[in-house]
């Protein structure tokens, strides 16, 4: 049977934001180095990677028990430990979303996932000569890489009508309507649509509309009907010149109540074992650097029964999802909220785990046991800063003692975390980072949990509050173009930099997100948490004499500090493989210091594992 749709959810290996070409005017203006510009690009970096993979817990074992290489094929190792393919964790949640629409449509859809380690399946569904092709945004930063995927596309299928959709051509259609003058600026012009050099000849179309789904179905249904669709609202057009050709708009206003994905009926190529799923859009408060409530001026949160009946249809199909990622701004957005949503579903036992964005505001005793109770294992934490007066100034409703107070009470009862923070906000200075590394450094370090933190380098959002109060800070430029009283873009960029090496206690940098399963450690009590948390460290002291090129961090080595990761590794192999009495220590290092007394052998491991 033909194929209608193909969609294209993300695709990571689409590289036009990141080709040096674009970042180097940060040489001339900002005096660094080209190494410097690659770092500030990079903003996932430092990290420990073996063949361009983010070194997971699983990625390690492998690693270090083929002799420290992975004993595979490159596609072979993308497939089994690329933690972001639709082999190893999710179908993203814009993808799912919008095919359960084009099914309820009636037309036929093959899902991608990443066209990067996914190119294979695409090729597949590319064999049944699609009518479109539809490109999300939801992941892609720049309008450039969203063409690059179209090139690739358009060699494989000439002939389908590629069109670009989601959250980027909406946005991009909002500055070109309240901030035109942005349109002159060429970062802006390699980032969003409807600006600058043509678009590529590749892409068709794009949708504008913050949904969009019913737009694709319809143009979908013309295209295989031989229909004209070019007419269609919210559809724009690149024309021959630099322009575009933008029909009317007709928003298509859908509530967040009444947008459930068919869990039930979906078919199981389209789930995966975590799924993301969506609770509510936008938010009521305003922090300074968001786009969020941009993107979604009101503030929308599913009803609590509603919610309830979606999540019935996700535990029915226990045999496939095993994880629900509530991936909106808001759904715990008060104590109320988080009382309300936790209470349904301890009610309910369903038989999946949860994670989700949080407030430390909404956490307190109560709410955090029935957070854990209803499933709970993972939260993330907008932290922005340790910093009184940045927190003030960035409008965020939110103290560093109340951070520790939350990251306390979710250790007690096993939860971990992942904190994101900015560097480089207006009034940004080094004693601000000193406050920053300090809450860092104060975060809890015990308990069966890890507290993770990421952190960016400022980025000024068009139409976000920032943009708009400019002369309070004298702030000029955008994006990663910018400087204002305090600092400018290259200076955030080394004041990140330090950021990285100096927290060395309390919580531990994922920045590029290798989620690490904590089970194969929680077979040792405390001391298998103990050695969770100094793996994540040696980790990132690896990510960090890579990256930074030195010879020794922390007085080691990275030859030493491999040796020490492969202790740990061996020791929690050994008591995964069923021989608790290996998770002693044996004499055995287990620290981020200290000497070896003795070294055991993957040999001997597998001994011990039979
Ligand atoms: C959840 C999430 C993740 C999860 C996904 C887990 C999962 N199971 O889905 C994880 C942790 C894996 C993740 C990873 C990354 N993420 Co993320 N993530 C999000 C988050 C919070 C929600 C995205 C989502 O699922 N939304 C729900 C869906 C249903 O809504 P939606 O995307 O708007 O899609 C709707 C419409 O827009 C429309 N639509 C979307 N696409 C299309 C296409 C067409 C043709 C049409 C017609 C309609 C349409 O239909 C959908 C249904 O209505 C957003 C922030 C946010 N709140 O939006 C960041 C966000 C998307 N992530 C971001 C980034 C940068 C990343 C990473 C690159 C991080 C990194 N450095 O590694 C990776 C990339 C992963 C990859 N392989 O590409 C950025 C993207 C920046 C940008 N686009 O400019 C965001 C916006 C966060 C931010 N502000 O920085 N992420
Ligand atoms: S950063 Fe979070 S709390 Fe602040 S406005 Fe954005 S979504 Fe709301």
């Amino acid at each position: 049977m033909a194929l209608d749709v193909i969609f294209v959810s993300s695709d990571t290996e689409s590289a036009g934001f990141y080709h040096p070409d674009k970042w180097a005017f940060l040489q001339a203006e900002y005096g660094l180095r080209p190494d410097e510009v690659r770092k500030l690009i990079f903003a996932s970096a430092p990290a420990w990677t073996e063949n361009g993979i983010p070194m997971s817990y699983m990625a390690a074992e492998h690693w270090f028990r083929n002799g420290r290489r992975f004993n595979l094929t490159q596609s072979e190792i993308d497939q089994q430990f690329d933690n972001l393919s639709s082999e190893n964790l999710t179908r993203f949640g814009n993808g799912i979303y919008v095919c359960d629409h084009l099914l309820k449509a009636g037309l036929s859809v093959g899902l991608v996932n990443d066209l990067g380690p996914d190119w294979k399946e695409f090729l597949e569904f590319a064999k049944q000569e699609p009518a479109v092709v539809a490109i999300s945004t939801t992941f892609l930063e720049s309008r450039e890489r969203a063409e690059a995927a179209a090139r690739r596309i358009r060699q494989v299928l000439p002939k389908a009508v590629i069109v670009v959709g989601g959250p980027l051509v909406h946005y991009s259609h909002k500055i070109v309507h309240e901030a035109p003058h942005l349109m002159e600026q060429a970062l802006c012009q390699s980032t969003f649509f409807f600006m600058g050099p043509p678009c590529d000849e590749a892409v068709d179309a794009v949708i504008i509309d913050t949904r969009g789904e019913s737009t694709l179905a319809e143009l979908t249904r013309r295209v295989k009907a031989g229909e004209p669709w070019q007419d269609l609202p919210n559809v724009a057009r690149p024309a021959e010149d630099l322009s575009w050709i933008v029909n009317a708009r007709a928003p298509e206003e859908v509530g967040v109540d009444d947008e459930g994905v068919s869990w039930d009926t979906l078919p199981p190529q389209f789930l995966g074992r975590e799924v993301g799923i969506r609770g509510s859009r936008g938010c009521p408060l305003r922090c300074k650097f968001c786009s969020f409530v941009v993107i979604h001026p009101d503030f929308e949160v599913k009803d609590v029964d509603i919610l309830r009946e979606e999540l019935r249809k996700v535990a029915a199909r226990h045999d496939i999802i095993k994880h629900v990622s509530f991936v909106d701004d808001n759904l715990f957005l008060t104590r109320k909220s988080v009382y309300e949503y936790t209470q349904m579903m301890v009610e309910e036992k369903f038989p999946f785990s949860w994670s989700g964005f949080i407030r430390v505001d909404s956490i307190n005793e109560e709410n955090a046991r029935l957070m854990k109770e209803s499933g709970c294992n993972f939260v993330m934490l907008g932290i922005e800063s340790g910093d009184v007066e940045m927190l003030k100034e960035m409008r965020k409703v939110q103290r560093p003692e109340k951070v520790l107070r939350a990251l306390n009470l979710l250790s007690d009862v096993g939860i971990s975390t992942l904190s994101t923070l900015v560097v480089g906000f207006p009034s940004e200075t080094d004693l601000t980072i000193d406050h920053t590394i300090e809450l860092l450094n104060a975060y809890p370090d015990r308990g069966p949990t890890t507290h993770w933190f990421n952190c960016w380098v400022h980025t000024v959002i068009p139409l976000t509050p920032v943009d708009k109060e400019r002369a309070t800070w004298g702030l000029t430029g955008i994006l990663l173009d910018w400087r204002h009283n305090t600092m400018d873009v290259g200076q955030a960029m080394h004041a990140r930099e330090r950021l990285l090496r100096e927290v060395r206690k309390g919580g531990a940098y994922n920045g590029p997100y290798a989620f690490d399963s904590i089970e194969p450690f929680a077979t040792r009590g405390e001391e298998g948490f103990q050695d969770m948390r100094r793996f994540y460290k040696l980790r990132h002291r690896v990510g960090c004499l890579d990256f930074f090129k030195l010879d020794e961090m922390d007085g080691f080595t990275r030859e030493q500090t491999l040796d020490q990761i492969e202790e740990i590794i061996l020791r929690t192999a050994a008591a995964k493989g069923g021989n608790g009495a290996a998770g002693g220590s044996g004499g055995l290092t287990t620290g981020l210091g200290g000497e070896a007394v003795e070294r055991p052998t993957w040999e001997t491991a597998r001994m011990r594992e039979g």
